[in-house]
């Protein structure tokens, strides 16, 4: 269905090189980690990125890189905060947020008042060489 969306799209517009929006699948709390997987992902604007929860009651939420402990609730300016989303009791919610800037965004799990950001629930989207995902995770271990 996103196929022969784009492909209609592209026909309407007339767009030279056509490019297909992909999406990035991205697992909360496998195995009852407090993990995300794959830690950072490199997405193009127009690409959506899906969050399924797989355990326990997580959160996917935008925070700042220096300071990422606890996420603010709703996430920072011009990010995103799925919500808690609990996976206990056979539940598997999934929330999936659509990218719409090249800017990278930094992610963390707000549970426990930043306990589990703290432990390293962490996520980066468009890490760059300067502000690497290695860094954030050093930065939410410290925060
Ligand atoms: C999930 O966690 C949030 C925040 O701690 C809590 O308010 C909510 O009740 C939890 N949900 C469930 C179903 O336990
Ligand atoms: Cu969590």
């Amino acid at each position: 269905m996103r196929f022969a969306t784009s492909m209609i799209s592209a026909i309407m517009l007339g767009a030279a090189p056509m490019t297909l929006a992909a999406n990035f699948a991205v697992s909360v709390g496998a195995g009852n980690s407090f993990a995300f997987s794959p830690t950072e992902i490199h997405p193009n604007v127009g690409d959506t990125v899906t969050f399924n929860f797989l355990t326990r009651n997580h959160s996917a939420t935008t925070t700042t890189f220096t300071n990422p402990c606890p996420p603010p609730a709703g996430g920072v300016a011009g990010g995103f905060d799925t919500g808690f989303q609990n996976a206990v009791n056979g539940n598997a919610p999934s929330v999936t947020i659509t990218i719409t800037d090249t800017a990278p965004h930094w992610v963390a799990c707000r549970q426990a008042a930043g306990a589990h950001c703290r432990m390293g629930m962490t996520f980066a989207i468009n890490p760059t060489t300067s502000q690497t995902y290695a860094q954030f995770l050093a930065n939410a271990r410290a925060s």
